[in-house]
C-alpha cells in the first residue's frame, strides 16, 4: 500500500478532529475579518468567531450556496485582494451563469497536494505516465489532475479532451500508464479503440482517475473490460477546489474525503445533519482555504459518509458514490428518478453500449419519458422481431427497477452525441 502523506492519510482520529476543530475556529475568524457576506450573516444571528471552537461547532455556522457566489460575481466573496490571487477558474455550471473561483499560491500548493494523494491511491508514481484528458482551461479537471501528478513527479502527457483519433495514438505512443477524463469519456475512448482495431493489450494502462459527472458500476465494469485497467471513482467541485476533494483508493468502498482541508456533513432536506450511512445533502466547509473559503457549501450533490475504519490504513472518512444531485433529479410521473438509476438498469443487461440518452416531454399534460439506447455494435443488424424483444426487456427492466413506465427507443450506432467532457444524458422538454 503506498500513500502520497502517511502520516496525514492515516492519522487517528481523534488527532484529525482536533485538527479539524483548530482549523475551522481560525477559519471562522479569518472570514469574519475578511469577507463581508460571512460578518453579515454571522452579525444576523449574533454569532462570534469566539463561539466556534471545536468542530462540533460547525452546526452553529450558516450556510453557504451557489447563488450566494453568484449574487457576489465575479470577486465579491474573496477573503483576498486581487492582487494577491494566483490563479481563477469557472464553472459554466449546467444551469445558470458562471460561478468563479480564485486561488491563493498556497492553495494550488494544498490542492496539487491532495490531487497528488487521490493519484497514489490509484497507483501513480514517479515512474508513471499520466495521460489527461480532462479539459484544460476555466474547467478545474484538466489542471488540476496535471498540478497533482507533477506534484508525485510523474511524466505528464497533457492532452486535455478532444480529438479521439489523436488521445489513442498518444496512448499507445507514450506508452500511458495512468488516463484521467470523465468517465463517458473513457467509455468513449474504449469504444474508439476497438474501432481502430486495437485491444487494451496495445496499450500500457494500467488504471483510470474518472470523474466530473456520475457514473454507475456497471459502466465501471466496461470501461475496465475495454481498456484493461483499474477504474478509480474521482469527485470535487470547483467552489471547494477541483477535482481531488475525494477519491476511492484500493478497497473501493467509498472515496476518502480529504478531511484535514475540506469538512463533510450530510442533511436532510430540513438540513439537519443525518447519521453516517443515511444518504443526504453532501456540504463542504474548506479548513484551509485561503483566496476563497466557503463555510457550509451547499454541494446539492447527494449521498452518504462513513467514518469507519478502511481496509487501506487511511482514516479519512469516505462518502458514497454519488447517487444523483437534487437539481438533476427528474420527478417524472410523481416518481423521483435519477439518471444514473436509468444507466444502471441498462448496463446492467449486457447489449447496450453506454451511450444512452433520456428525453423528457409532456403531452396532454401527462410527463413522457423515453431512453434512447444504442445497442451494442454486434446487435445491431439483427431481425426486427428480436429487436424488439430487447425493446420490451428494457421497458420491463426500467419498470421493475423504478415503477417507472418509460418508451425505450433502439438507435442505430454512432447517433447519440458522445462526450468529450460531462456528458448530457437528459433532454427535459418540460421546461423549454
Ligand atoms: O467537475 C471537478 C472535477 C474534475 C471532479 C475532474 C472530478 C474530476 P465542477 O465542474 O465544479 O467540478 O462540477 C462539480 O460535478 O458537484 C458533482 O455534481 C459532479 N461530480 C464531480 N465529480 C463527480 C463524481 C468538477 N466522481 C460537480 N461523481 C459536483 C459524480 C461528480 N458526480
Amino acid at each position: 500500500m503506498s500513500y502520497f502523506q502517511k502520516n496525514v492519510e492515516c492519522m487517528p482520529r481523534g488527532e484529525l478532529t482536533a485538527l479539524q476543530g483548530e482549523r475551522l475556529s481560525a477559519l471562522v475568524k479569518y472570514v469574519y475579518e475578511r469577507v463581508s457576506f460571512y460578518r453579515a450573516k454571522m452579525d444576523a444571528i449574533k454569532l462570534k468567531p469566539s463561539d466556534v471552537k471545536s468542530i462540533a461547532d460547525i452546526v452553529k455556522l450558516p450556510f453557504t450556496d451557489k447563488n450566494d457566489l453568484r449574487d457576489n460575481y465575479p470577486f465579491g466573496m474573496f477573503a483576498m485582494p486581487k492582487k494577491d490571487v494566483a490563479r481563477i477558474h469557472a464553472s459554466s455550471g449546467t444551469t445558470g451563469k458562471m460561478t468563479v473561483v480564485g486561488y491563493s499560491a498556497n492553495d494550488l500548493d494544498i490542492w496539487a497536494t491532495v490531487m497528488a494523494r487521490s493519484l497514489t491511491c490509484a497507483g501513480v508514481t514517479r515512474e508513471s505516465t499520466v495521460h489527461v484528458a480532462y479539459g484544460y482551461g476555466m474547467f478545474t479537471g484538466g489542471l488540476g489532475a496535471h498540478c497533482g501528478a507533477e506534484k508525485i513527479g510523474a511524466a505528464i502527457v497533457p492532452a486535455s479532451s478532444g480529438n479521439t483519433a489523436r488521445q489513442i495514438t498518444f496512448l499507445k505512443d507514450f506508452e500511458a500508464t495512468t488516463l484521467c477524463c470523465t468517465p463517458s469519456y473513457a467509455a468513449y475512448i474504449a469504444e474508439s479503440l476497438a474501432e481502430a482495431g486495437y485491444t487494451a493489450k496495445d496499450l500500457k494502462l494500467q488504471s483510470g482517475v474518472f470523474g466530473a459527472e456520475p457514473w454507475s458500476e456497471a459502466m465501471r465494469a466496461k470501461i475496465e473490460k475495454g481498456l484493461g485497467i483499474k477504474a478509480y471513482d474521482v469527485y470535487g467541485l470547483s467552489e471547494i477546489m477541483g477535482p481531488g476533494v475525494s477519491i476511492e483508493c484500493d478497497a473501493r468502498e467509498g472515496l476518502h474525503v480529504w478531511e484535514d482541508h475540506f469538512y463533510p456533513e450530510i442533511l436532510d432536506a430540513g438540513l439537519e445533519r443525518v447519521e453516517d450511512g443515511k444518504s443526504g445533502e453532501l456540504v463542504f466547509t474548506t479548513l484551509t482555504k485561503e483566496a476563497l473559503p466557503l463555510i457550509r457549501y451547499r454541494t446539492r450533490d447527494l449521498c452518504t459518509l462513513d467514518s469507519s475504519p478502511c481496509k487501506c490504513g487511511r482514516t479519512h472518512a469516505r462518502m458514497g458514490k454519488i447517487l444523483g444531485r437534487t437539481d438533476d433529479m427528474l420527478i417524472v410521473r410523481g416518481i423521483n428518478v435519477f439518471p444514473s438509476q436509468i444507466e444502471t438498469v441498462l448496463m446492467q443487461t449486457g447489449y447496450v453500449s453506454t451511450n444512452y440518452q433520456i428525453v423528457v416531454g409532456r403531452e396532454k399534460s401527462t410527463d413522457t419519458m423515453e431512453v434512447r439506447v444504442e445497442l451494442n455494435s454486434d446487435m445491431f443488424g439483427d431481425e426486427v422481431k428480436k429487436l424488439e424483444s430487447l425493446r420490451d426487456d428494457l421497458e420491463k427492466r426500467v419498470y421493475s427497477a423504478l415503477g417507472l413506465k418509460v418508451r425505450v427507443r433502439l438507435v442505430e450506432q454512432n447517433t447519440i452525441p458522445r462526450s468529450e467532457g460531462k456528458a448530457a444524458r437528459v433532454i427535459d422538454s418540460r421546461k423549454l
